[in-house]
């Protein structure tokens, strides 16, 4: 469970629950820790601990050693088929009861988000269950039974790609657009389980209180602090979060 110091936070954040309109959610791989999915942080294990991620998640690796980068997504949507959303995801989900509006800006690629049922998700970097064509940019469902890894686009023959941003590549417009425009919108943005070291989802909390909203940065690294209209958490986010809204959910409303 939370710890005293913790807890004092939390019974800050609770009122701050009940005078929200909109909360925003900017989630990173840290959220998804907690059902057994790497973080980028983490060190990589097996056939992988040789590479950084920054090394495979570019169009330049995928030029270079298609059949490397094909496996390593191979390998982590494996992961991910196997996951499932944890306590951080649900009580997410649970939040829509308390607040009138969440949107969740998602960071990770895995689809926790939508499989444990939040209503709004907006996916900045893409899904590593989708594919596209490497060539055209375009979406790929199925292609024909192959051994080649990665497959060929059945349209025009280029490589099968999984529909995730690399580094140096620009975000989904539309994508961006709505998460520029929930970030202006929010009274209340969480960045939850993110180092903060890729743009420019990094700088959607400091956007945000640049708005007037009140931002809350959690994660493991960050000190304890309370300074509205900003707030750190170091906390587990599948413990404190659950917490949270849990409290949220049983107080009433105090005009
Ligand atoms: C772009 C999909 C225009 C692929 C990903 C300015 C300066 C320098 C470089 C740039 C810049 N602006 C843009 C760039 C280039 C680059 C960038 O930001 N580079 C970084 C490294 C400096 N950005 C881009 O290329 C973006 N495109 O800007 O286009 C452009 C183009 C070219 C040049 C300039 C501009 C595209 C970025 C998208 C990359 N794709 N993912 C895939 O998944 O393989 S990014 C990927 O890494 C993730 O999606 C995520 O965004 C990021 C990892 O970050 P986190 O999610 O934060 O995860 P991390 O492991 O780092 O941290 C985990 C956190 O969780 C920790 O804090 C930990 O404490 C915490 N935690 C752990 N357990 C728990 C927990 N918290 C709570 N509870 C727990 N249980």
């Amino acid at each position: 469970m939370t710890n005293t110091e913790t807890d004092a936070l939390l019974d800050q954040l609770v009122p701050l629950l009940h005078n929200a309109r909109h909360v925003v959610v900017l989630s990173g791989a840290g959220i998804s820790a907690e059902s057994g999915l790497p973080t980028f942080r983490d060190p990589m294990t097996g056939l992988w601990a040789q590479y950084r991620p920054e090394e495979l998640a570019t169009p330049q690796a995928f030029r270079q050693n298609p059949r490397l980068v094909w496996d390593w997504f191979a390998w982590r949507r494996e992961l991910v088929q196997a996951a499932a959303p944890n306590a951080a995801h649900a009580a997410l989900v649970a939040l829509e009861q308390v607040v009138p509006q969440v949107t969740i800006v998602t960071q990770n690629v895995d689809g926790l988000h939508q499989r444990a049922g939040s209503s709004r998700v907006i996916e900045l970097h893409g899904n590593l269950t989708r594919f596209a064509c490497f060539a055209e940019g375009t979406p790929v469902d199925e292609w024909a039974p192959t051994d080649e890894r990665p497959p060929r686009c059945p349209r025009c023959g280029g490589l099968v790609r999984p529909a995730v941003v690399w580094f140096g590549e620009q975000l989904p417009a539309q994508a961006l657009d709505d998460a520029l425009a929930a970030t202006k919108d929010c009274d209340l943005f969480f960045s939850i389980g993110t180092s903060g070291t890729v743009e420019p989802a990094a700088s959607l909390p400091y956007r945000a209180l640049d708005r007037g909203a009140t931002v809350v940065i959690s994660n493991l690294e960050v000190a304890n602090r309370a300074a509205p209209p900003l707030y750190y958490l170091n906390g587990r986010a599948g413990e404190w979060l659950p917490a949270l809204v849990q409290r949220a959910s049983l107080t009433e409303f105090q005009p």
